[in-house]
This record gives C-alpha cells, sequence and structure tokens, in this order.
C-alpha cells in the first residue's frame, strides 16, 4: 500500500511563487510515489474575516491553480474542506486534548494576532487543532509544506500521541516534509519577512497568474542591497532571495548561476530573472485558461473528490468519536 500525504491551502488570496516553489511543486512530484489528498481550507482562511463571495470564487481559482501546476484529479483528491464536516467535528474533539499551552507557543498565531489586532478571532488561536484534524482524518504519514507550517505539523503528531497514549492506537503520526530550498521565500520589497499571499503591498509577491509585464516591474524595483557581487550570500537577505528564486526556476545549479553573472550588474540579473519566471509560469498560466473555459469542471472535480475523501474521514472520525465515548 501506498503511504499517504496530505496538504492543505487556505483560499486566502492570490497564490503566489512562495506557495508554489515551497509547497505545490512537492505536491506535484508526490503523486508518483504518494497516495495524495490536497484541501482548500476554507475553514481555516475565515479565521480570518473574508469577503464571502472572494472567497468562494477563490477557492475555485485556487482549485483551478493547483489543476494547472499538476494535480492529477484521477490519481489525486482535491476537495474544500468545508465540504467535509469532519473536519470539525474532529477539530472540536481534538480541542479537548490539545493544552492551552502547546497553542501559546505557536509562532503563527503571534504573528498574525499582531497583524490583525483588531479581530483576533478564537478560531485564529485555535487554528492548529483544525489543522491536526485535517491531517489526522486521512491516516497521513507526510505532510509537505512550507517552513513556517513545521511548528504545526509537529503540533499535530504531538496531539495525536497524545491522544493514542490515553486510548490506544488510533491515529496515524504524521512527519512535516520541508524542501531544502525554497522553503521561506521572501518579499520582494522587504526579504525579511516571508512571502505572504494574504499581503496587500503591490510590489511583495509575484502571483502566479500575474501578466508578464507585471512580474518584471515587481522584479526590477525589488529590494536588494549597495553591494555589488551576485552571490549566493545568505547574509544579503534581498539578492539571496531573487538568486534562490532564479535557481528554483532555471533548475540551474548555484554555481552556474554565479559563473554566468559574475561581472554584471543587479539590473542585468534581474532581467534575466523576468524572464525565467515568465517563461516557468507561462504552462501553468496557459492551462489554467484552459481548464477555467468551462466553468462547470472545477464544481465537478471538487463534488468527485469530496464523494472520494469523505468515507476515509468518516471512518477515522467514527473511531475517535467511539474512543472518547461519544454517541
Ligand atoms: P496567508 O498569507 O493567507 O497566511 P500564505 O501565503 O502563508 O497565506 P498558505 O495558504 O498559508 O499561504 O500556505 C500554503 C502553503 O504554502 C503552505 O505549505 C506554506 O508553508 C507555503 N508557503 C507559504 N508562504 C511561503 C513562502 N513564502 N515560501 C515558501 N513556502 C510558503
Ligand atoms: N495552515 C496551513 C494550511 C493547512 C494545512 C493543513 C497544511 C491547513 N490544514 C493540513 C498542511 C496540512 C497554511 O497556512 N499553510
Amino acid at each position: 500500500m501506498r503511504k499517504r500525504v496530505f496538504s492543505g491551502i487556505q483560499p486566502t488570496g492570490s497564490l503566489m511563487i512562495g506557495n508554489y516553489l515551497g509547497a505545490m511543486q512537492n505536491y506535484v512530484k508526490l503523486q508518483d510515489d504518494y497516495d495524495c489528498v490536497y484541501c482548500i481550507v476554507d475553514l481555516h482562511a475565515i479565521t480570518i474575516q473574508q469577503d464571502p463571495k472572494e472567497l468562494k470564487a477563490r477557492s475555485r481559482e485556487v482549485t483551478g491553480l493547483l489543476l494547472a501546476a499538476g494535480i492529477d484529479p484521477k490519481r489525486s483528491i482535491l476537495f474544500i474542506q468545508s465540504h467535509i464536516s469532519a473536519h470539525s467535528e474532529l477539530a472540536w474533539i481534538l480541542n479537548c486534548f490539545i493544552p492551552m499551552g502547546w497553542m501559546q507557543r505557536m509562532t503563527q498565531f503571534k504573528e498574525k494576532s499582531a497583524k490583525h489586532r483588531e479581530q483576533v478571532s478564537v478560531g485564529l488561536f485555535d487554528y492548529p487543532a483544525l489543522m491536526a484534524a485535517d491531517i489526522l482524518l486521512y491516516n497521513t504519514d507526510v505532510v509537505p509544506v512550507g517552513e513556517d507550517q513545521k511548528q504545526h505539523v509537529e503540533l499535530a503528531r504531538d496531539a495525536a500521541q497524545r491522544f493514542n497514549s490515553i486510548y490506544g492506537e488510533t491515529f496515524v503520526l504524521p512527519e512535516p516534509l520541508i524542501p531544502d530550498v525554497g522553503a521561506r521565500i521572501m518579499g520582494l520589497d522587504d526579504p525579511t519577512k516571508k512571502m505572504s499571499k494574504s499581503e496587500t503591498a503591490s510590489g511583495h509577491a509575484i502571483d502566479l497568474l500575474d501578466p508578464p509585464d507585471a512580474i518584471r516591474a515587481k522584479i526590477m524595483r525589488a529590494t536588494t542591497d549597495s553591494q555589488r557581487e551576485i552571490r549566493f550570500d545568505s547574509s544579503r537577505p534581498g539578492i539571496f532571495n531573487l538568486l534562490t528564486i532564479y535557481h528554483l526556476f532555471s533548475r540551474r545549479s548555484q554555481k552556474d548561476i554565479e559563473a554566468q553573472f559574475e561581472g554584471k550588474g543587479y539590473s542585468d540579473f534581474k532581467e534575466a530573472l523576468a524572464e525565467v519566471v515568465i517563461e516557468g509560469l507561462r504552462p501553468l498560466q496557459e492551462r489554467y485558461r484552459e481548464l477555467t473555459a468551462d466553468p462547470t469542471h472545477i464544481d465537478s472535480i471538487l463534488a468527485d473528490s469530496a464523494a472520494r475523501a469523505r468515507p476515509t474521514a468518516e471512518k477515522v472520525l467514527a473511531e475517535a468519536r467511539r474512543k472518547v465515548g461519544l454517541g
């Protein structure tokens, strides 16, 4: 039997190259060797207030982009979290086993609550319990994510272990899978901050559906430093981040890239980077346009996938309910 992969992505904004390089590329590759389940986590998205129409449209857009990137709905499952109510129900049960102290250590909550000070919901604090439910419902072995989600996957594992030690073997213990390079792409406008799709500053992220001119403009304006050499030097976060993006899109070695730009200026490098990103995204953008030409296509894939995911989720939930003594 193949091992199980599960991952989730929030419909909170336009998917951008950080999501692509940190997570989506791994989602696609893993399909060859694992049984994969990918989820558009709209229940996580509402931990921060969303416009209802936009949330629904974004969920379809994210689905279309995952398909365009190479998720194959015949081999893998791709569904919307709120279509399977077991996620909310198991999250409640896990809530009752996760100590407050574990949640209080979550760095994403600290960062997001500082940013959205006026509307920090209980849901935002509790976000890792819902994420643990997502993962544990599908007997997940491996969770491909960017660096920022490692702590949450570890919490899911700890929650599973705690439940199992009280009630006996119930949940499979998951492991995070984080790429060696590209796990933390930084903002173009501020290379000390993680690139994030919900950040609205116009020069911050390259969206997967950005037209070539927008990509060029954003890269040409990207923050670098006042030095000259084009080298992979992690103490120079701006140029290091741009070089990492070049490396991942061009699939060329770091040594080759440094040799190519030896003696050249930042603007030559940025022009070349823009072309590599434009060409790298072109096939995905074309497939996205084809896929979305028929507006019913995506909804039918989502309905079919949810129907395939539901039996596993319901079985695991029933087992957890029984162990706890519910019903
Ligand atoms: P938001 O800004 O709404 O929190 P996000 O951009 O962080 O969203 P998520 O939906 O939370 O995106 O994450 C989807 C996947 O992309 C996760 O696996 C996450 O770790 C990964 N990811 C997000 N940002 C980056 C980044 N800058 N570099 C690498 N991977 C990233
Ligand atoms: N919290 C994650 C999204 C997410 C997820 C998951 C990732 C929700 N449930 C389960 C992996 C497994 C994020 O913000 N990227």
